[in-house]
């Protein structure tokens, strides 16, 4: 393992914190403007605010590295990158509906990729005062206790958590394995955050979760679900140009036992 691996997680850690600090004040303050994006998609100045943080912080510290951010650089070619250089992906807040309406399923989300391999993920829950984190190969944690996936066998009794698109011509395959998922498992759970939604698969709160996302949604998140036994996979062959490790389309992620049926339950054969 590259020495440099402990120090960037340390950093990454360090941000997490503070851009989760910023986010506690802003709304304890009601310190925000909302604003909107494509197809009604929330942003908030927050979300805009601990951007620049989290970026200025990476391009003093290492300007040598690339940065994927959604509020900064949405639509970044990952494919142009050399497979030697770190690549921070970012989500300033994962769960902004969540932030907005004074939910606590908020996160920072910041992960490390160099090449097509998953170095590290750290995704700080501020409100719940929860940090998860992974470093590859070195087990995943939260608040430092180690995680592991719920060992869940059977679908009948599978806790599985999903999310719906800003996009809503994009909902009827989606209502259709909510159906499925409904029918053959315990229930459902849409907690407004893809990044804590993995971490909670990560440490056997929820059995499994689905759902297409970007990159920055599940980039750290999908480490700390992989590095606590989670199976991490795909119920649909991907369109976007993003590399295979950070494309979130189709995302299916589970205790490794319940993966194969959940699989054949949300593939619709699209
Ligand atoms: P965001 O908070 O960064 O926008 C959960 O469904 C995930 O998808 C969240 O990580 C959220 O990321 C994103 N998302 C997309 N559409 C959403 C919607 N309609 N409501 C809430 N989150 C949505
Ligand atoms: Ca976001």
């Amino acid at each position: 393992m590259s020495e440099n691996y402990e120090e960037w997680l340390e950093f990454a850690k360090t941000l997490a914190v503070k851009a989760g600090e910023m986010i506690v004040e802003a709304r304890e303050s009601s310190n925000f403007v909302r604003d909107y994006k494509m197809h009604h998609e929330l942003v908030t100045s927050t979300d805009i605010a601990v951007d620049q943080y989290i970026c200025s912080c990476i391009l003093e510290s290492y300007p040598s590295h690339r940065i994927l951010s959604e509020e900064s650089s949405p639509s970044m070619d990952l494919g142009n990158i050399g497979e030697d250089i770190p690549v921070w992906v970012i989500d300033p807040i994962d769960g902004t509906v969540n932030f907005a309406h004074g939910h606590h399923h908020v996160a920072v989300s910041i992960g490390l990729y160099i090449g097509e391999q998953r170095i590290l993920g750290v995704v700080n829950a501020p409100f719940l005062k929860e940090c998860f984190w992974a470093l590859k190969g070195s087990g995943a944690f939260c608040n430092d206790k180690p995680l592991a996936v719920s060992g869940a066998k059977e679908l009948r009794n599978a806790l599985v958590a999903t999310g719906f698109p800003y996009q809503k011509t994009a909902l009827t395959p989606i209502i259709e394995r909510v159906s499925r998922i409904l029918h053959h498992c315990q229930d459902v759970r849409r907690n407004g955050s893809a990044a804590l939604d993995l971490c909670w698969v990560a440490a056997g709160r929820l059995d499994a979760y689905f759902e297409s996302v970007k990159p920055w949604d599940m980039a750290a998140g999908t480490l700390i679900a992989e590095e606590a036994g989670a199976k991490v996979g795909y119920y649909l062959s991907h369109t976007a140009t993003w590399p295979d490790v950070v494309n979130g389309e189709g995302l299916l992620v589970s205790s490794p036992e319940l993966y194969n049926d959940l699989l054949v339950l949300v593939d619709l054969g699209l």
